[in-house]
Formats: C-alpha cells, sequence, structure tokens
C-alpha cells in the first residue's frame, strides 16, 4: 500500500528528468514512493558531473529526512567538437541551444556524441552516499527532429536506434537506452537489495 512505501525524493527543477525516472519507478515493483522535491540546491561549476552533484548532494542533506537524490547530465560531442558542450550543457542549451550546436558540426557522417548521467543518491537508514553511472553513445543528427524529450533529444541518434532520434522514441524507449535509465537500473536494484535485507 502507498502508506506503508518510504519517501524518497529526487531533487530536480527539469520534469522532463522527473516524467522519465518516474515512469522507471511505476515499472519496477518497488516500496518506496518517488516524490520530486524543486528546492535550491547549490549548483557549482566544476569540472566533471560528479563534482557537481555531490556538492549539490551534500548542500541539501541537512534539511531533508528520508532518502534522496540528485541526477547530473551532459551531451558530450566527442567529435567534432572534443566533448562541447560537456559539463555546460545546461548553459548552452539555454544559449545557443540546437541550431546553434549543429552550426558548429561540419562532418555529421563521423560525429560521434553521448551522454552521460551521474546519480547521487543520499541514503538516510545508513547516512550514506552512493553514485551509479550511466552512458549512451550515438552521433549527432544533422537535422533537428522529433516531438519528444527534452534538451538535445532532437539532435541525438543513439547507436541501434534505426537513425531516430532521442525525439522521436517514447519515455519508455529512452530509458530502455539513455544515460539516465542505466544509471537509475543501478539505483533500483540498490533500493530493493535494501528492502530485502
Ligand atoms: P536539475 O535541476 O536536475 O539540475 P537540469 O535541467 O539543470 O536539471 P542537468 O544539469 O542534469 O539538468 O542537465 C544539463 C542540461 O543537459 C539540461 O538542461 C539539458 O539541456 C541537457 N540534458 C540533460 N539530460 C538530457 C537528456 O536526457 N536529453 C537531452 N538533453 C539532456
Amino acid at each position: 500500500m502507498e502508506n506503508e512505501k518510504s519517501i524518497i525524493y529526487f531533487i530536480t527543477s527539469n520534469n522532463h528528468k522527473f516524467n522519465e525516472v518516474s515512469k522507471i519507478f511505476q515499472n519496477e515493483n518497488i516500496k518506496y514512493n518517488l516524490k520530486q522535491l524543486d528546492i535550491e540546491t547549490i549548483e557549482i561549476q566544476a569540472n566533471t558531473i560528479k563534482d557537481v552533484a555531490l556538492f549539490k548532494l551534500n548542500s541539501v542533506k541537512e534539511v531533508i529526512k528520508d532518502s534522496f537524490f540528485v541526477e547530473d547530465a551532459g551531451f558530450f560531442v566527442d567529435y567534432p567538437l572534443n566533448g562541447f558542450p560537456g559539463i555546460y550543457s545546461s548553459y548552452v542549451f539555454k544559449t545557443i541551444g540546437n541550431e546553434g550546436i549543429l552550426k558548429l558540426i561540419d562532418d555529421f557522417e563521423n560525429s560521434k556524441a553521448h551522454f552521460s548521467a551521474l546519480i547521487a543518491l543520499y541514503f538516510k537508514p545508513t547516512n550514506k552516499i552512493f553514485i551509479f553511472e550511466g552512458e549512451v553513445k550515438g552521433s549527432v543528427s544533422d537535422k533537428i527532429r522529433g516531438d519528444y524529450g527534452f534538451g538535445f533529444d532532437p539532435i541525438f541518434i543513439p547507436h541501434g536506434s534505426s537513425n531516430k532520434t532521442f525525439g522521436e522514441l517514447s519515455i519508455e524507449e529512452k530509458n530502455n537506452i539513455s544515460h539516465r535509465g542505466n544509471a537509475l537500473k543501478q539505483l533500483i536494484i540498490l533500493l530493493k537489495e535494501s528492502h530485502n535485507s
């Protein structure tokens, strides 16, 4: 029953991210009630998404009494942009957006890109921090395609998707192969184990 479930908070201001994560929780038989918490966290500009996520996690650990996690993600165009926008994904999306990224690329055929996601969990029963990472590799589409998803989804073609962009996949299809989905599967395993022990 809903009432018997422990609460776990996903701290994010991004409703798309929350919807993806909550779909995975719904499809798993898991004894946690997932809630979105959009509270102010400290978001530092660091060299890795891990540092950003850990700082964010620690900045709110005193004010939340249940277990909670944050997730930081980035889009990396490995060729020909040497990993840009990476840790600057949020800023670059807000400023030049997908159209701006496409203008920077002259060789779509050989392009290489990936998304990375890192979940940092603060597990209250033991006051321990756990890190889960996920990645998906692919290439960059020469056109913006698809109405699903958010952010860089309409310009990213994951390997094995028959040339569809993330923007052309449903939430379930994206979750099955995405950076976020891969990181989340590991979190789910830990939560299931914690309830069986
Ligand atoms: P938080 O409140 O959870 O931090 P955010 O929108 O700032 O939400 P991130 O820092 O994790 O999220 O992500 C940085 C940017 O990278 C985000 O604003 C998107 O533009 C892009 N991004 C992240 N995950 C993505 C995904 O699955 N698909 C497409 N773009 C994504």
